[in-house]
């Protein structure tokens, strides 16, 4: 059966699924959202991607869209109100976005999970994720977000992964050498578009009504870092 709205497979806390619904906030794009626990996948989402991580989104036609990145992009091209397309050279935020999906996503979870890998202690692993908050840290230092001034892909892509970095050590993080960077964060934490892609669900059932998000009875938010 073909459904009028998209449908996301999501998980609260996983920060690919926190980009996509950031990116599908932005783009003002309803959907039908589905909270999976990773434990015990829903077989209709297996079906549609057998690669069996969170976040995917089958569309309208049919579509099926199981990589964060992808979903966020395609939503740019559904609507793009701050127009975030021509704002940006796309090559930058790719190469930034694949950094942070790679090396550093790598140490993030060395250093989150640190005592699965005894070899070095955590603060070695956190060394090796700091490269890129230093990297980001001097990019903030010239311009408001990641690609200039205007927040775009870039930074709701990288953002949730610098917030789980950030937990593992609150302290450490907010006193550590990158004050741009922990007013990036700070911004982003204190937003209304993050507390509204973080809305509590339970797992989903095929019986439930259907939960929509982004939630219709909320406003639009047309600045995603605005308090
Ligand atoms: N490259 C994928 C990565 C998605 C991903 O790894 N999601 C994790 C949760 S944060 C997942 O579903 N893992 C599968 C599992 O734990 O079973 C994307 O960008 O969508």
């Amino acid at each position: 059966m073909i459904n009028q709205r998209p449908i996301l497979y999501s998980f609260r806390r996983c920060p690919y699924a926190m980009r996509a619904r950031l990116g599908l906030l932005y783009a003002q794009i309803t959907c039908e959202l589905r909270e999976v626990t990773l434990r015990n996948k829903p077989q209709e989402m297996i079906a549609l991607s057998p690669k069996a991580t969170v976040p995917v989104l089958q569309l309208a036609s049919g579509q099926v869209i199981d990589e964060s990145y992808d979903i966020i992009k395609w939503a740019m091209t559904q609507n793009d109100p701050a127009d975030w397309e021509s704002s940006i050279t796309q090559s930058d935020s790719d190469e930034l976005v694949a950094e942070n999906d790679g090396p550093f996503k790598s140490a993030l979870d060395h250093y989150k999970y640190s005592a699965r890998f005894p070899d070095h202690p955590p603060e070695y692993y956190r060394a090796q994720g700091e490269v890129f908050l230093k990297k980001l840290d001097q990019r903030l230092q010239d311009s408001l977000y990641l690609l200039g001034d205007s927040q775009t892909i870039a930074d709701i892509s990288i953002f949730p992964f610098i917030r789980q970095f950030a937990h593992v050590d609150r302290d450490w993080f907010f006193t550590a050498p990158y004050p741009h960077l922990q007013k990036w964060l700070q911004q982003f934490l204190d937003g209304v578009s993050f507390k509204a892609v973080m809305t509590k669900y339970a797992p989903w059932k095929p019986e439930d009504i259907i939960i929509y998000f982004p939630d219709l009875n909320q406003g639009h938010h047309s600045s995603l870092g605005a308090p």
